[in-house]
């Protein structure tokens, strides 16, 4: 491992010095001292950190090259937001902080959204930015790619660091570590001026400088008052419900989690992202009486999950209340690690403030062996709803229209992932999504990686490619063709890293549906069309990777299979009906245009 180089000591304008090969031959190596390249690669390494998703550039083109030399896996992207997301989710996937290397002022600004994103949707990730010389942005005397890097990013993230000095770095990257992963985990911003890189000091003194964080993400134990005032409910419950959410997911306390789910016998619901923490075909799941559970329930345990939008508030009539607004009559206990979380929609009667697993742990030491399971109407009544749903859906799937439509391409996807449970399934689009989240089963923890909070376009190929490099397994990303177009470019990083991604286009010519057409009859299509059975996977086969295009359920089956067996990048592009949308999917209603209509 390349350790200790001495550089050029600070150089005035490092933000303008040529980033040349022959420029750094020129500086001449000495072993007394260490430069901030070589300590912020220390620093990470220190702390378990292997891999760094950027896109390198002026000044951080040299970290890069520096990084791989030290035996970093360096994932080069093509657009910084698509490293964003990649970081994201393999910070939700290992539970260390993923890294984002940019560059200052638009690199920046393109990963930004990615570091929001990962804030809400409490994934660890630092986003690393090189920046410009502090004294020209403060004095805005327009520098090369000038901007306030630091109070930009300060809003949208957990905490956001500036280091000025080399024998700051290692305190810089363990607060960023320490932030991103303690409590709720999320998005940390460490701003790293070009003048830093450079910068020499004396190596013993820089090796004595750098920080192995001990217990970065400690335990929280709950109190044993909240965790019996919530077992109270429970027990009393005639109607009672599991909700389980990405939190629950990211904590990695598989087995507690199933073994306090099956003592208790209460039936349960996984939220997209926690699809697979038990299997979906559990028998009690259910996913497939949702709309019956959520107002019938009488008490509700949320562990990781927020009664955000995506549980419409926990109010109204999802919830049985009798108007938009109205609560339902539920009793709400809420497991999750920050404090702050209950009561933020509706009350909470018995917040359980911890880290999961020791939450779970904690409910488990006091359920004790005698725990009276829920009374057997509530679980017929689930049971009942769920036959008639999974009928009605095993009866739409067996269809086969021509073309294919959302159901039939999308069975084929069902048997696949159930014939490849560790797979990595990554999921956007509008109808792309909603569709293969309630048709396609998940097996096994961590598995399903999608939108998340915000239902963000963009995240496909990031996501896809961090769970290739990381989870070190089979992608499938099961696209809507709009949603591909957010971040398609990254098929070249796929194939150029040769990762055992498929990607499957369900193409229906245009955002929701490809359809539409210009009211006025002029030569402009309508906005929500795409040019029609666009050719997707030659951009595959530019890259070298395989593309196919396929109009029948057969022939998707046959392409999956193939790509799966290969392990080769490939690129399905599945056409269907242009009509077999919806707009916006399932969340039509948040639609104001769609509402009038
Ligand atoms: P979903 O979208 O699946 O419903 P959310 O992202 O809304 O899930 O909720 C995740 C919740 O999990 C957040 O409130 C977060 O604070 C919590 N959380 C994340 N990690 C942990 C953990 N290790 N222990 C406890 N709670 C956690
Ligand atoms: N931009 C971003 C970053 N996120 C968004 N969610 C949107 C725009 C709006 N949007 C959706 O909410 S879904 C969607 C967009 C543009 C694409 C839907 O079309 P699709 O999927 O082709 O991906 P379906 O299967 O045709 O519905």
């Amino acid at each position: 491992m390349e350790t200790v180089t001495a550089t050029r000591k600070e150089t005035p304008h490092a933000s303008s010095a040529p980033d040349t090969a022959s420029a750094r031959e020129a500086s001449a190596p000495s072993t007394q001292e260490i430069d901030g390249f070589h300590l912020l690669i220390d620093a990470l390494k220190e702390n378990g950190i292997d891999t760094i998703f950027g896109l390198p550039g002026i000044p951080i083109s040299d970290l890069t090259r520096k990084a791989q030399a030290s035996g970093i896996r360096v994932i080069s992207f093509r657009h910084e937001q698509n490293a964003g997301y990649a970081a994201s989710i393999a910070g939700y996937l290992t539970q260390k902080p993923g890294i984002c290397l940019t560059v200052s002022a638009p690199g920046f600004l393109n990963g930004l959204t990615a570091l929001a994103n990962a804030t809400t949707n409490c994934f660890p990730m630092i986003l690393v930015s090189g920046s410009s010389e502090r004294e020209i942005v403060d004095l805005q005397q327009g520098d090369y790619e000038e901007m306030d890097q630091l109070a930009i990013a300060k809003p949208l993230c957990k905490a956001a660091f500036r280091v000025l000095h080399a024998e700051d770095i290692g305190i810089g990257v363990a607060r960023a570590i320490r932030a991103a992963v303690s409590g709720r985990p999320g998005g940390i911003y460490l701003d790293l001026p070009a003048k830093l890189f450079p910068q020499a000091i004396d190596a013993e003194a820089g090796k004595h400088s750098l920080i192995k964080v001990v217990d970065p993400a400690p335990r929280q134990i709950p109190s044993n008052e909240s965790v019996a005032r919530a077992l109270e409910l429970l027990k009393n419950a005639a109607r009672p419900l599991i909700i389980l959410g990405k939190g629950a997911a990211y904590a990695q306390a598989d087995a507690d989690i199933r073994t306090l789910i099956e003592k208790t016998g209460i039936p349960y619901l996984p939220m997209s992202m926690a699809k697979g923490l038990l299997p979906d075909t559990h028998e009690q799941s259910a996913a497939a009486a949702r709309s019956f559970v959520l107002p019938e329930s009488d008490v509700v345990m949320l562990i990781g999950a927020r009664l955000n939008w995506l549980l419409s508030h926990g109010k109204g009539k999802t919830w049985g209340g009798a108007s938009p607004k109205a609560w339902g009559g539920q009793k709400f206990i809420q497991v999750d690690i920050s404090p702050t979380e209950a009561d933020s929609n509706v009350r909470i009667d018995a917040p359980v403030v911890g880290d999961i697993g020791s939450c779970v742990k904690a409910m488990l030491a006091q359920i004790g062996a005698n725990w009276r399971q829920p009374p057997s109407e509530w679980l017929d009544a689930i049971g009942e709803r769920k036959r008639k749903n999974v009928a009605k859906m095993a009866e739409t799937l067996s269809k086969n229209p021509t073309p294919m439509n959302f159901h039939s391409a999308l069975n084929v996807v069902r048997d696949i992932v159930k014939a490849n449970p560790d797979a990595y399934l990554v999921n956007e689009g509008a109808n792309a999504l909603d569709f293969t989240r309630s048709i396609v089963d998940m097996y096994k923890p961590r598995k399903r990686l999608d939108v998340g909070t915000w239902g963000i376009m963009g995240i496909g190929m990031g996501f896809s490619i961090a769970a290739a490099v990381v989870g070190k397994g089979q992608v499938i990303a099961i696209e809507g063709d709009s949603a591909f177009g957010f971040s398609g470019m990254e098929v070249e990083t796929i194939c150029r890293y040769g990762l055992p991604v498929c990607v499957v286009i369900l193409n229906n010519n245009g955002v929701y549906r490809g359809d539409e057409v210009n009211p006025t009859g002029g030569p402009d299509p309508a906005p929500l069309v795409f040019v029609k059975d666009a050719r997707y996977e030659k951009l595959m086969e530019a890259f070298g990777g395989v593309g196919v295009q396929v109009t029948t359920p057969d022939e998707l089956r046959k392409a999956m299979e193939d790509a799966i067996r290969s392990g080769k990048p490939t690129l399905v592009n599945a056409m269907i009906d242009e009509g077999a949308g919806t707009e916006s999917g399932r969340i039509t209603g948040l639609n104001p245009t769609a509402k009038k209509k």
